[in-house]
């Protein structure tokens, strides 16, 4: 008993912060990346509800939206084990052309990096743009590693 313990805590020790997370099962990682994909696009309807006057539009609240949303564009990267397409909205795309896969990841965060800090500045018209920019990458990614059924 003592062993697995002292073999957990080293093996903790050793992996506190893995480069790549590790997913006991494929449907481990789908639901982990579904997961902040669903999370990071409620908040960032959010933004869109509060720009087209659905929600009040406060500095504050769409800078708190736009914050989640940039954490968020951070996530679902560590969890798309090779060929991972099984109840999942992903194209086998995503793994023949993992440097497209990548530079678009690297472009959405970025971007939403760029959505945050104009979010705080509070300015509607600025904020809209960087929206509309951002919901463009979004799509450019979609449009060829996200299958619509
Ligand atoms: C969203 C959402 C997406 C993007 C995309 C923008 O709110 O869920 O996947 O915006 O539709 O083109």
């Amino acid at each position: 008993m003592k062993r697995y313990v002292l073999a957990a805590v080293l093996a903790s020790a050793i992996s506190v912060v893995p480069a790549h997370a590790q997913f006991a099962k494929v449907e481990d990682a789908v639901d982990y990346r579904q997961g902040a994909f669903s999370v990071m696009s409620y908040h960032f309807g959010q933004i869109n509800r509060a720009l087209k006057g659905e929600i009040p539009f406060t500095a504050e609240s769409v800078s708190a939206n736009a914050n989640l949303v940039a954490t968020l564009a951070k996530l679902p990267w560590i969890a798309f084990p090779a060929g991972s397409t099984a109840n999942s909205h992903a194209k086998p795309e995503i793994w023949k052309d993992p440097e497209k896969f990548k530079q678009l990841q690297e472009k959405l965060v970025a971007q939403t990096d760029k959505l945050a800090t104009i979010a705080k500045e509070g300015d509607q018209a600025v904020i809209k743009s960087a929206f509309g920019d951002t919901a463009k990458v979004c799509k450019e990614c979609h449009d060829t590693f996200r299958s619509k059924h």
